[in-house]
Protein backbone atom coordinates (compact mmCIF):
# COMPACT_ATOMS: atom_id res chain seq x y z
CA UNK A 1 0.00 0.00 0.00
CA UNK A 2 1.75 3.40 -0.80
CA UNK A 3 -0.47 6.83 -0.48
CA UNK A 4 -0.57 9.01 -3.67
CA UNK A 5 1.70 11.72 -2.38
CA UNK A 6 4.44 9.40 -2.06
CA UNK A 7 4.25 7.29 -5.27
CA UNK A 8 4.31 10.97 -6.79
CA UNK A 9 7.37 11.62 -5.12
CA UNK A 10 9.09 8.56 -5.88
CA UNK A 11 8.46 9.38 -9.62
CA UNK A 12 8.42 13.27 -10.27
CA UNK A 13 12.65 13.27 -9.69
CA UNK A 14 12.92 10.73 -12.93
CA UNK A 15 9.55 12.45 -14.71
CA UNK A 16 11.60 15.89 -14.26
CA UNK A 17 15.23 14.67 -15.29
CA UNK A 18 13.54 12.72 -18.43
CA UNK A 19 12.12 16.30 -19.26
CA UNK A 20 15.46 18.09 -18.86
CA UNK A 21 17.13 15.33 -20.71
CA UNK A 22 15.04 16.31 -23.47
CA UNK A 23 14.59 19.82 -23.40
CA UNK A 24 18.88 19.49 -23.66
CA UNK A 25 18.90 17.00 -26.21
CA UNK A 26 16.38 18.21 -29.01
CA UNK A 27 14.77 21.33 -27.44
CA UNK A 28 15.26 23.44 -30.67
CA UNK A 29 13.49 20.33 -32.75
CA UNK A 30 10.43 21.43 -34.83
CA UNK A 31 7.19 19.80 -33.57
CA UNK A 32 4.64 21.61 -35.66
CA UNK A 33 4.10 24.48 -38.13
CA UNK A 34 1.27 27.33 -37.79
CA UNK A 35 -0.98 28.16 -41.35
CA UNK A 36 -2.72 31.69 -41.44
CA UNK A 37 -5.97 29.13 -41.03
CA UNK A 38 -5.12 27.45 -38.07
CA UNK A 39 -4.01 31.28 -36.65
CA UNK A 40 -8.10 31.92 -37.52
CA UNK A 41 -9.05 28.77 -36.90
CA UNK A 42 -9.28 28.06 -33.29
CA UNK A 43 -5.33 26.76 -33.38
CA UNK A 44 -6.44 23.51 -34.53
CA UNK A 45 -4.04 20.68 -34.71
CA UNK A 46 -1.37 22.95 -33.83
CA UNK A 47 1.03 20.83 -31.10
CA UNK A 48 1.95 23.60 -28.74
CA UNK A 49 1.05 21.82 -25.51
CA UNK A 50 2.59 19.02 -23.08
CA UNK A 51 -0.08 16.51 -21.80
CA UNK A 52 1.06 13.53 -20.17
CA UNK A 53 -2.34 12.05 -18.74
CA UNK A 54 -3.74 10.99 -21.98
CA UNK A 55 -3.79 11.68 -25.22
CA UNK A 56 -6.76 11.88 -27.96
CA UNK A 57 -6.26 9.97 -31.04
CA UNK A 58 -8.36 10.97 -34.01
CA UNK A 59 -8.73 7.36 -35.25
CA UNK A 60 -9.55 5.56 -32.06
CA UNK A 61 -10.39 8.08 -29.57
CA UNK A 62 -9.16 8.95 -25.53
CA UNK A 63 -5.76 7.00 -24.57
CA UNK A 64 -5.16 7.33 -20.69
CA UNK A 65 -1.72 6.53 -20.22
CA UNK A 66 -0.91 4.19 -23.36
CA UNK A 67 -4.18 1.98 -22.46
CA UNK A 68 -7.24 3.07 -24.79
CA UNK A 69 -10.71 3.54 -22.75
CA UNK A 70 -12.14 0.64 -23.27
CA UNK A 71 -9.94 -1.28 -21.45
CA UNK A 72 -10.04 1.35 -18.19
CA UNK A 73 -13.97 2.22 -18.44
CA UNK A 74 -14.80 -0.08 -16.25
CA UNK A 75 -12.64 1.60 -13.30
CA UNK A 76 -13.12 3.86 -10.62
CA UNK A 77 -13.16 7.66 -10.86
CA UNK A 78 -10.97 7.25 -8.23
CA UNK A 79 -8.66 4.61 -9.89
CA UNK A 80 -8.51 7.50 -12.93
CA UNK A 81 -7.30 9.71 -10.91
CA UNK A 82 -4.49 7.91 -9.95
CA UNK A 83 -4.18 6.59 -12.96
CA UNK A 84 -3.82 10.10 -14.57
CA UNK A 85 -1.68 10.94 -12.38
CA UNK A 86 1.00 8.19 -11.72
CA UNK A 87 0.83 6.33 -15.06
CA UNK A 88 -0.12 3.34 -12.76
CA UNK A 89 -3.62 2.07 -11.16
CA UNK A 90 -3.69 1.43 -7.50
CA UNK A 91 -3.82 -1.58 -5.20
CA UNK A 92 -6.87 -2.16 -3.29
CA UNK A 93 -5.00 -1.01 -0.69
CA UNK A 94 -3.84 2.41 -1.97
CA UNK A 95 -7.47 2.58 -3.89
CA UNK A 96 -9.01 2.33 -0.32
CA UNK A 97 -6.55 4.97 1.22
CA UNK A 98 -7.22 7.42 -1.40
CA UNK A 99 -10.84 7.14 -1.42
CA UNK A 100 -10.74 7.19 2.66
CA UNK A 101 -8.72 10.47 2.49
CA UNK A 102 -11.39 12.14 0.10
CA UNK A 103 -14.38 11.08 2.45
CA UNK A 104 -12.27 12.60 5.54
CA UNK A 105 -11.99 16.06 3.33
CA UNK A 106 -15.40 15.74 1.55
CA UNK A 107 -17.86 18.47 3.83
CA UNK A 108 -18.56 21.63 1.94
CA UNK A 109 -18.38 24.40 4.57
CA UNK A 110 -21.90 26.28 5.93
CA UNK A 111 -20.98 29.57 4.62
CA UNK A 112 -20.68 28.03 1.06
CA UNK A 113 -23.96 26.50 0.78
CA UNK A 114 -25.39 29.60 2.03
CA UNK A 115 -23.69 31.37 -0.86
CA UNK A 116 -25.28 28.62 -3.39
CA UNK A 117 -28.51 29.57 -1.56
CA UNK A 118 -28.30 33.30 -2.17
CA UNK A 119 -28.27 33.49 -5.85
CA UNK A 120 -32.20 32.88 -7.61
CA UNK A 121 -33.24 29.24 -8.53
CA UNK A 122 -33.02 30.48 -12.26
CA UNK A 123 -29.55 30.72 -12.00
CA UNK A 124 -27.52 27.95 -14.03
CA UNK A 125 -26.19 24.96 -12.13
CA UNK A 126 -22.68 25.59 -14.12
CA UNK A 127 -22.49 29.38 -12.64
CA UNK A 128 -23.35 27.95 -9.09
CA UNK A 129 -20.88 25.17 -9.21
CA UNK A 130 -17.93 27.75 -10.68
CA UNK A 131 -18.98 30.07 -8.24
CA UNK A 132 -19.16 27.76 -4.97
CA UNK A 133 -15.60 26.58 -5.93
CA UNK A 134 -14.47 30.42 -6.01
CA UNK A 135 -16.43 30.15 -2.60
CA UNK A 136 -14.15 27.27 -1.49
CA UNK A 137 -11.32 28.81 -2.10
CA UNK A 138 -10.35 30.46 1.20
CA UNK A 139 -9.50 27.24 1.95
CA UNK A 140 -6.79 27.17 -0.56
CA UNK A 141 -3.33 25.70 0.46
CA UNK A 142 -1.65 26.68 -2.91
CA UNK A 143 -2.32 30.15 -1.90
CA UNK A 144 -1.08 30.19 2.04
CA UNK A 145 2.18 28.49 1.00
CA UNK A 146 3.14 30.80 -1.55
CA UNK A 147 2.30 33.81 0.65
CA UNK A 148 4.32 32.05 3.24
CA UNK A 149 7.26 31.47 0.41
CA UNK A 150 6.86 28.25 -1.00
CA UNK A 151 10.12 27.05 -3.44
CA UNK A 152 8.99 26.33 -7.32
CA UNK A 153 9.80 22.76 -6.58
CA UNK A 154 7.32 22.56 -4.33
CA UNK A 155 4.86 23.57 -5.86
CA UNK A 156 2.96 20.35 -6.81
CA UNK A 157 2.38 19.52 -3.32
CA UNK A 158 -0.01 21.97 -2.08
CA UNK A 159 -1.38 21.51 -5.77
CA UNK A 160 -2.18 17.95 -4.88
CA UNK A 161 -3.59 18.95 -1.46
CA UNK A 162 -5.99 21.74 -3.09
CA UNK A 163 -6.90 19.00 -5.49
CA UNK A 164 -8.04 16.30 -3.00
CA UNK A 165 -9.72 19.16 -0.92
CA UNK A 166 -11.20 19.79 -4.08
CA UNK A 167 -12.35 16.74 -5.83
CA UNK A 168 -13.48 15.36 -2.38
CA UNK A 169 -15.76 18.60 -1.83
CA UNK A 170 -17.34 18.86 -5.29
CA UNK A 171 -19.84 15.95 -5.71
CA UNK A 172 -21.03 17.46 -2.05
CA UNK A 173 -21.48 20.64 -3.29
CA UNK A 174 -22.69 19.76 -6.70
CA UNK A 175 -25.17 17.17 -5.27
CA UNK A 176 -26.19 20.12 -2.83
CA UNK A 177 -26.79 22.21 -6.29
CA UNK A 178 -29.25 19.51 -7.48
CA UNK A 179 -31.27 19.84 -4.16
CA UNK A 180 -30.95 23.31 -3.69
CA UNK A 181 -31.75 24.37 -7.07
CA UNK A 182 -34.59 21.80 -8.07
CA UNK A 183 -36.12 19.92 -4.63
CA UNK A 184 -36.83 21.21 -1.38
CA UNK A 185 -33.21 22.51 -0.70
CA UNK A 186 -33.00 19.70 2.17
CA UNK A 187 -29.18 18.19 2.10
CA UNK A 188 -28.47 14.01 2.16
CA UNK A 189 -25.72 13.81 4.16
CA UNK A 190 -23.12 11.50 2.57
CA UNK A 191 -22.94 7.83 3.87
CA UNK A 192 -19.86 6.35 4.88
CA UNK A 193 -19.70 3.22 3.04
CA UNK A 194 -20.44 4.63 -0.34
CA UNK A 195 -17.40 5.44 -2.05
CA UNK A 196 -17.19 9.11 -3.85
CA UNK A 197 -19.41 8.70 -6.99
CA UNK A 198 -22.02 6.24 -4.97
CA UNK A 199 -22.07 9.12 -3.11
CA UNK A 200 -22.29 11.85 -5.19
CA UNK A 201 -26.42 9.61 -6.26
CA UNK A 202 -26.79 9.12 -3.24
CA UNK A 203 -26.60 12.91 -2.36
CA UNK A 204 -28.42 13.93 -4.98
CA UNK A 205 -31.44 11.45 -3.98
CA UNK A 206 -32.86 10.79 -7.24
CA UNK A 207 -35.05 7.50 -6.45
CA UNK A 208 -32.70 5.07 -7.73
CA UNK A 209 -34.07 1.23 -7.34
CA UNK A 210 -32.77 -0.38 -9.54
CA UNK A 211 -28.79 0.83 -8.60
CA UNK A 212 -28.63 1.61 -12.20
CA UNK A 213 -28.19 5.48 -11.75
CA UNK A 214 -25.34 5.37 -9.30
CA UNK A 215 -23.75 2.35 -11.70
CA UNK A 216 -24.14 5.43 -14.52
CA UNK A 217 -22.90 7.98 -11.97
CA UNK A 218 -19.57 5.65 -11.50
CA UNK A 219 -18.83 5.44 -15.33
CA UNK A 220 -20.02 8.73 -16.16
CA UNK A 221 -17.68 10.37 -13.80
CA UNK A 222 -14.78 8.31 -14.94
CA UNK A 223 -15.46 8.61 -18.51
CA UNK A 224 -15.04 12.34 -18.47
CA UNK A 225 -12.24 12.52 -16.48
CA UNK A 226 -9.51 13.80 -19.25
CA UNK A 227 -8.85 14.30 -22.69
CA UNK A 228 -6.13 15.60 -23.19
CA UNK A 229 -5.26 19.36 -22.58
CA UNK A 230 -6.83 20.97 -26.10
CA UNK A 231 -10.18 20.94 -24.98
CA UNK A 232 -11.91 24.08 -23.93
CA UNK A 233 -12.03 23.09 -20.09
CA UNK A 234 -8.55 21.53 -19.80
CA UNK A 235 -6.63 24.07 -21.59
CA UNK A 236 -8.35 26.95 -19.40
CA UNK A 237 -7.85 25.82 -16.35
CA UNK A 238 -4.23 24.80 -17.58
CA UNK A 239 -3.45 28.57 -18.54
CA UNK A 240 -5.01 29.99 -15.36
CA UNK A 241 -3.46 27.38 -13.32
CA UNK A 242 0.07 28.47 -15.04
CA UNK A 243 -0.06 31.97 -13.28
CA UNK A 244 -0.23 29.73 -9.75
CA UNK A 245 -3.59 30.43 -9.51
CA UNK A 246 -4.45 27.77 -7.11
CA UNK A 247 -7.18 24.61 -8.21
CA UNK A 248 -10.06 26.13 -6.81
CA UNK A 249 -9.35 29.66 -9.65
CA UNK A 250 -8.15 27.28 -12.13
CA UNK A 251 -10.95 24.47 -12.02
CA UNK A 252 -13.82 27.43 -11.52
CA UNK A 253 -11.82 28.65 -15.12
CA UNK A 254 -12.24 25.30 -16.61
CA UNK A 255 -15.83 25.17 -15.52
CA UNK A 256 -16.72 28.21 -17.10
CA UNK A 257 -15.30 27.30 -20.83
CA UNK A 258 -17.35 23.67 -20.07
CA UNK A 259 -20.54 25.74 -19.92
CA UNK A 260 -20.37 26.39 -23.01
CA UNK A 261 -22.63 25.02 -25.60
CA UNK A 262 -19.71 23.56 -28.11
CA UNK A 263 -18.32 21.86 -25.24
CA UNK A 264 -19.46 20.46 -21.86
CA UNK A 265 -23.56 22.19 -22.56
CA UNK A 266 -23.38 19.95 -25.44
CA UNK A 267 -25.02 16.83 -23.23
CA UNK A 268 -28.16 19.12 -21.73
CA UNK A 269 -28.47 20.66 -25.39
CA UNK A 270 -28.39 17.31 -27.36
CA UNK A 271 -31.03 15.96 -24.70
CA UNK A 272 -33.29 18.84 -25.79
CA UNK A 273 -33.09 17.85 -29.13
CA UNK A 274 -33.72 14.26 -28.51
CA UNK A 275 -36.86 15.63 -26.27
CA UNK A 276 -38.12 18.00 -29.12
CA UNK A 277 -38.09 15.29 -31.74
CA UNK A 278 -40.22 13.19 -29.70
CA UNK A 279 -42.92 15.91 -29.11
CA UNK A 280 -42.69 16.80 -32.58
CA UNK A 281 -43.28 13.30 -33.77
CA UNK A 282 -45.26 11.92 -30.38
CA UNK A 283 -43.03 9.13 -29.62
CA UNK A 284 -40.29 7.59 -32.31
CA UNK A 285 -40.10 8.85 -35.79
CA UNK A 286 -39.42 7.23 -38.67
CA UNK A 287 -35.80 7.13 -40.17
CA UNK A 288 -37.46 9.77 -42.75
CA UNK A 289 -39.15 11.44 -40.35
CA UNK A 290 -35.57 12.14 -38.57
CA UNK A 291 -34.15 12.42 -41.30
CA UNK A 292 -36.03 15.59 -42.32
CA UNK A 293 -35.83 16.97 -38.69
CA UNK A 294 -32.16 16.66 -39.08
CA UNK A 295 -32.27 19.09 -42.44
CA UNK A 296 -34.64 22.15 -40.78
CA UNK A 297 -32.08 21.78 -38.15
CA UNK A 298 -29.37 22.64 -40.36
CA UNK A 299 -30.74 25.05 -42.59
CA UNK A 300 -31.77 27.03 -39.39
CA UNK A 301 -28.50 27.44 -39.00
CA UNK A 302 -27.85 24.71 -36.08
CA UNK A 303 -25.19 22.31 -35.32
CA UNK A 304 -26.54 18.49 -34.63
CA UNK A 305 -25.86 18.36 -30.52
CA UNK A 306 -23.47 15.21 -29.83
CA UNK A 307 -22.32 14.79 -33.49
CA UNK A 308 -19.11 15.47 -34.50
CA UNK A 309 -15.47 16.52 -33.19
CA UNK A 310 -12.47 18.52 -33.10
CA UNK A 311 -10.37 16.39 -32.80
CA UNK A 312 -11.94 12.70 -33.29
CA UNK A 313 -12.42 11.13 -36.37
CA UNK A 314 -14.10 8.38 -35.34
CA UNK A 315 -17.11 7.35 -32.85
CA UNK A 316 -16.51 8.40 -29.72
CA UNK A 317 -15.21 5.51 -27.24
CA UNK A 318 -16.92 7.24 -24.86
CA UNK A 319 -20.57 7.12 -26.70
CA UNK A 320 -19.55 3.13 -27.27
CA UNK A 321 -19.07 2.95 -23.21
CA UNK A 322 -22.33 4.82 -22.73
CA UNK A 323 -23.95 2.83 -25.39
CA UNK A 324 -22.89 -0.67 -24.02
CA UNK A 325 -24.48 0.63 -20.90
CA UNK A 326 -27.85 1.86 -22.38
CA UNK A 327 -28.41 -1.32 -23.98
CA UNK A 328 -27.95 -3.29 -20.68
CA UNK A 329 -29.90 -0.93 -18.41
CA UNK A 330 -32.45 0.81 -20.42
CA UNK A 331 -32.87 -0.43 -24.04
CA UNK A 332 -36.48 -0.04 -24.20
CA UNK A 333 -36.32 4.01 -23.19
CA UNK A 334 -37.95 5.75 -26.52
CA UNK A 335 -35.07 7.74 -26.08
CA UNK A 336 -31.94 4.91 -25.84
CA UNK A 337 -34.26 3.72 -29.21
CA UNK A 338 -34.19 7.80 -30.85
CA UNK A 339 -30.49 7.76 -30.00
CA UNK A 340 -29.61 4.61 -31.61
CA UNK A 341 -31.85 6.06 -34.51
CA UNK A 342 -29.62 8.73 -34.65
CA UNK A 343 -26.63 7.10 -34.98
CA UNK A 344 -28.43 5.23 -37.54
CA UNK A 345 -29.46 8.17 -39.57
CA UNK A 346 -27.54 11.85 -38.96
CA UNK A 347 -23.96 10.80 -39.86
CA UNK A 348 -25.59 9.90 -43.29
CA UNK A 349 -27.40 13.56 -43.07
CA UNK A 350 -24.08 15.72 -42.17
CA UNK A 351 -22.29 13.84 -44.97
CA UNK A 352 -24.40 14.87 -47.26
CA UNK A 353 -24.06 18.20 -46.10
CA UNK A 354 -20.36 18.55 -46.60
CA UNK A 355 -19.38 20.06 -43.52
CA UNK A 356 -18.32 18.59 -40.61
CA UNK A 357 -15.11 16.58 -40.60
CA UNK A 358 -16.66 14.08 -38.11
CA UNK A 359 -19.79 12.77 -38.99
CA UNK A 360 -19.73 10.30 -36.42
CA UNK A 361 -20.99 10.71 -32.17
CA UNK A 362 -19.46 11.98 -29.74
CA UNK A 363 -20.11 10.66 -25.88
CA UNK A 364 -22.75 13.67 -25.42
CA UNK A 365 -25.11 12.26 -28.21
CA UNK A 366 -25.57 9.48 -25.27
CA UNK A 367 -24.97 10.67 -22.06
CA UNK A 368 -27.66 13.19 -21.17
CA UNK A 369 -29.96 10.57 -22.65
CA UNK A 370 -29.57 8.19 -20.16
CA UNK A 371 -29.16 10.59 -17.28
CA UNK A 372 -32.72 11.90 -18.12
CA UNK A 373 -33.59 7.65 -18.44
CA UNK A 374 -32.19 7.00 -15.32
CA UNK A 375 -34.35 9.63 -13.66
CA UNK A 376 -32.38 12.98 -13.59
CA UNK A 377 -34.68 15.14 -15.00
CA UNK A 378 -33.22 17.93 -15.34
CA UNK A 379 -31.15 18.58 -18.52
CA UNK A 380 -29.85 22.06 -17.15
CA UNK A 381 -27.77 20.43 -14.59
CA UNK A 382 -26.06 17.68 -16.57
CA UNK A 383 -23.44 19.58 -17.26
CA UNK A 384 -22.32 19.45 -13.62
CA UNK A 385 -21.79 16.39 -13.78
CA UNK A 386 -19.57 16.33 -16.81
CA UNK A 387 -17.61 19.07 -14.38
CA UNK A 388 -17.40 17.30 -11.45
CA UNK A 389 -15.80 14.41 -13.74
CA UNK A 390 -13.73 16.72 -15.53
CA UNK A 391 -12.05 18.50 -12.17
CA UNK A 392 -10.31 15.09 -11.81
CA UNK A 393 -8.50 15.70 -15.18
CA UNK A 394 -7.93 19.33 -14.81
CA UNK A 395 -6.56 18.57 -11.32
CA UNK A 396 -4.26 15.57 -12.19
CA UNK A 397 -3.08 17.88 -15.16
CA UNK A 398 -1.64 20.95 -13.04
CA UNK A 399 -0.15 19.14 -10.66
CA UNK A 400 1.78 17.44 -13.09
CA UNK A 401 2.69 20.87 -14.86
CA UNK A 402 3.53 21.97 -11.35
CA UNK A 403 5.92 19.48 -11.11
CA UNK A 404 7.96 19.48 -13.90
CA UNK A 405 7.62 23.27 -13.38
CA UNK A 406 5.88 23.98 -16.81
CA UNK A 407 5.88 27.94 -16.78
CA UNK A 408 3.30 30.75 -17.42
CA UNK A 409 1.71 30.19 -20.54
CA UNK A 410 1.92 33.16 -23.48
CA UNK A 411 1.88 32.29 -26.78
CA UNK A 412 2.64 35.25 -29.22
CA UNK A 413 -0.38 36.47 -30.60
CA UNK A 414 -0.42 38.81 -34.19
CA UNK A 415 -2.95 41.03 -36.08
CA UNK A 416 -4.47 41.26 -39.39
CA UNK A 417 -2.16 43.69 -40.28
CA UNK A 418 0.92 41.75 -39.66
CA UNK A 419 -0.83 38.79 -41.40
CA UNK A 420 -1.10 41.07 -44.41
CA UNK A 421 2.44 42.13 -44.44
CA UNK A 422 3.39 38.57 -43.63
CA UNK A 423 2.15 36.59 -46.63
CA UNK A 424 2.96 39.88 -49.07
CA UNK A 425 -0.81 41.60 -49.02
CA UNK A 426 -0.52 44.86 -50.16
N1 LIG B 1 -23.85 19.71 -36.88
C1 LIG B 1 -23.80 20.65 -37.84
N2 LIG B 1 -22.67 21.17 -38.32
C2 LIG B 1 -21.53 20.68 -37.82
C3 LIG B 1 -21.49 19.68 -36.84
C4 LIG B 1 -22.72 19.20 -36.37
N3 LIG B 1 -22.80 18.27 -35.41
N4 LIG B 1 -20.21 19.39 -36.55
C5 LIG B 1 -19.46 20.23 -37.31
N5 LIG B 1 -20.26 21.00 -38.06
C6 LIG B 1 -19.86 22.08 -38.97
C7 LIG B 1 -19.16 23.16 -38.15
O1 LIG B 1 -20.11 24.02 -37.49
C8 LIG B 1 -18.36 23.86 -39.22
O2 LIG B 1 -19.24 24.69 -39.93
P1 LIG B 1 -18.74 26.11 -40.52
O3 LIG B 1 -17.68 25.75 -41.52
O4 LIG B 1 -19.97 26.69 -41.11
O5 LIG B 1 -18.20 26.89 -39.36
C9 LIG B 1 -17.95 22.70 -40.10
O6 LIG B 1 -18.89 21.64 -39.86
C10 LIG B 1 -16.56 22.19 -39.85
O7 LIG B 1 -16.45 21.88 -38.48
P2 LIG B 1 -15.41 20.77 -37.95
O8 LIG B 1 -14.05 21.23 -38.30
O9 LIG B 1 -15.84 19.42 -38.38
O10 LIG B 1 -15.66 20.86 -36.38
P3 LIG B 1 -15.06 21.92 -35.38
O11 LIG B 1 -13.76 21.39 -34.91
O12 LIG B 1 -15.13 23.30 -35.87
O13 LIG B 1 -16.14 21.82 -34.19
C11 LIG B 1 -17.61 20.74 -32.69
C12 LIG B 1 -16.25 20.67 -33.40
C13 LIG B 1 -17.69 19.64 -31.65
C14 LIG B 1 -17.76 22.09 -31.99
C15 LIG B 1 -18.73 20.54 -33.77
O14 LIG B 1 -18.60 19.26 -34.35
C16 LIG B 1 -20.10 20.73 -33.21
O15 LIG B 1 -20.60 21.86 -33.12
N6 LIG B 1 -20.80 19.60 -32.82
C17 LIG B 1 -22.08 19.69 -32.18
C18 LIG B 1 -21.94 20.10 -30.73
C19 LIG B 1 -21.31 18.99 -29.91
O16 LIG B 1 -21.69 17.83 -30.01
N7 LIG B 1 -20.35 19.36 -29.04
C20 LIG B 1 -19.70 18.42 -28.11
C21 LIG B 1 -18.35 17.97 -28.57
C22 LIG B 1 -17.70 17.05 -27.57
C23 LIG B 1 -17.26 17.83 -26.38
O17 LIG B 1 -16.38 18.68 -26.42
N8 LIG B 1 -17.91 17.60 -25.30
O18 LIG B 1 -17.67 18.31 -24.23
Amino acid sequence: MASLKSVLSEKIPAYREEIKGILAAHGDKVISEVTVAQAYGGMRGVKAQICDTSTVSPETGLIVRGIPLADVADRSPEEMFWLLLTGELPDAASLKELQDELAARSEVPGYVIEALRAVPRTSHPMAMQSMGLLALEEGSKVRSRYDSGMRKEERWEPYLEDSLDLLAKLPTLTAAIYRIRYLDGELIPRDPRKDWSANFSHMMGVPDPTGNLANLMRLYLNLHADHESGNVSANLAHVCASAISDPYYSVSAGLNGLAGPLHGLANQECLKFHLSILDRFNGLPNPDQLKDYAWETLNAGRVIPGFGHAVLRCTDPRYVACYEFGRKACPEEPLFKLADLMYQVIPGVLKEQGKAKNTAPNVDALSGVLTYALGVRQPQFYTAIFGVSRAIGMCAQMILARAVGIPITRPKSVTTAWIKDHVGMK
